[in-house]
């Protein structure tokens, strides 16, 4: 597989652009591989600029969850298209967004349409200080919830592999109300939340962690935080950029039956275009501008082409609930593999059509774990994976995703690629 178009562009790209990339995991950084430049993608196809065709289980981190340019998502962006690309007013699709999301997420009562995740997590977190009237929020190490300086703090996926889990540029000021705690760990929590009884407006949570690699909540540990934050009369809000719409309809409040008060969304609700959301009760949303005092606004929320693919997409996933269903058939037959070539060698945590093999026996359950695994291991596997056309995260810290379009024979041909590296260790 030659990457020579890659490798022109990436020195092209790094003259003017920091790290040659719109995104630091993108650089292939702690893999020591030249990133991929990508010329196309359909199905659960990518190809690259040097023609290199790989069965993708990056799926743009989490959008496709359909696979790529699937047609009737594709056809509602060209039509979207030729009725203009953005007018800065409201639109009928932006309603239509809004229902959907409350009707497969119900505790979204009402939404705010942004474009991005990172967007959503911020104008949430400041809709929960601006309820609650309190300055704190409590997150959780190695949990990734976007760029927003306040949440810079420890911060999971590519933060981790660039060693700034918390971000130069970002002034104390802004992170001495962010509280750190240990995920899984409820003594951690309910340690914070003593000594800071009535400071606290939310606790953040990425209800399945999937930016320290995948790591699952321990049984009761989600509920556990609905009580603790009732207790303290602070707000819990469920990270759902990933899981959301991945791991059921109605996410991971679906998943495990857990409610929170606020969520923030991101990937699959914008089907591959800019789109990131967030709400929850309806006392607390009304708080925002121009209902309320807390102000957020966006030139291209709601975008007219962006809502196109996002409401095409949520609507095939109501349509066809059985793809829940083939998507963990399909992730577990992949997990079941790597556990029986690898035996106790491995960790795998794999939980819908999330996983993610860790280098390390005896289980991965929070983010001192993840991070203690063999990480030149994973950039070994990484290789040998590129090498033989199947393309992976360039990270530990990220999730491998299966899309509904990964078909049967690529499914066995990941497994065979698999076993055969699994075998050797
Ligand atoms: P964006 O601003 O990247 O759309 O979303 C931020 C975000 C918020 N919350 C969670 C749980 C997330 O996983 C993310 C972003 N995920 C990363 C992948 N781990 C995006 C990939 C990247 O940074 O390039």
């Amino acid at each position: 597989m030659s990457d020579l178009k890659s490798k022109e562009l990436f020195e092209a790209a790094k003259k003017r652009m920091p790290g040659g990339v719109n995104s630091p995991v993108r650089a292939f950084g702690s893999v020591g591989r030249t990133p991929r430049f990508i010329a196309s993608a359909k199905g659960d196809r990518i190809i690259d600029v040097d023609g290199n065709e790989m069965i993708d289980y990056v799926c743009s981190w989490g959008p496709g969850i359909l696979g790529h340019a699937h047609p009737r998502v594709i056809e509602k962006v060209k039509e979207a298209c030729d009725q203009g690309l953005t007018y800065g007013a409201p639109t009928k699709r932006e309603v239509q967004m809004a229902e959907l999301i409350a009707e497969l997420v119900p505790s979204m009562e009402v939404s705010r349409l942004v474009s991005s995740g990172t967007e959503a997590v911020m104008s949430a977190i400041r809709a929960a200080r601006g309820f609650t009237g309190k300055d704190k929020i409590l997150k959780f190490k190695g949990c990734y919830h976007g760029h927003s300086d306040g949440l810079l703090v420890k911060a999971g996926s590519a933060a981790l592999t660039t060693s700034v889990p918390d971000s130069a540029g970002v002034p104390a000021d802004y992170t001495k109300n962010t509280l750190v705690a240990i995920y899984n760990d409820q003594d951690s929590v309910k340690e914070l939340f003593a000594a800071n009884p009535q400071e606290i407006a939310a606790v953040i949570v990425e209800p399945v962690a999937a930016n320290m690699g995948v790591v699952l909540p321990d049984a009761g540990f989600l509920e556990f935080l609905r009580d603790l934050t009732k207790q303290y009369g602070a707000l819990l809000i469920f990270d759902e950029v990933i899981t959301g719409f991945r791991l059921a309809l109605g996410g991971a409040q679906e998943y495990f039956g857990v409610i929170p008060d606020l969520t923030t969304l991101g990937k699959i609700v914008g089907g591959g275009m800019p789109v990131g959301a967030y709400g929850g009760r309806e006392e607390i949303m009304r708080m925002v501008s121009p209902d309320g005092p807390v102000y957020q606004a966006g030139t291209l929320s709601g975008n007219p082409i962006a809502t196109a693919a996002g409401l095409e997409t949520l609507t095939m996933l109501k349509e066809d609930k059985e793809i829940y269903g083939r998507l963990e058939e399909k992730t577990a037959r992949i997990a079941q593999t790597v556990r029986k070539a690898a035996g106790e060698k491995v960790s795998v945590n794999q939980i819908g059509s999330l996983m993610s093999i860790f280098f390390t026996p005896g289980g991965v359950t929070n983010y001192e774990e993840a991070v203690g695994s063999d990480l030149s291991r994973y950039t070994d596997y990484f290789g040998y994976m590129l090498d033989h056309g199947i393309y992976i995260a360039p990270s530990q810290f990220e999730a491998l995703f299966v899309s509904d379009a990964h078909t049967g024979d690529d499914i066995q041909k990941t497994c065979d690629l698999l076993q055969q590296y699994m075998e050797q260790l």
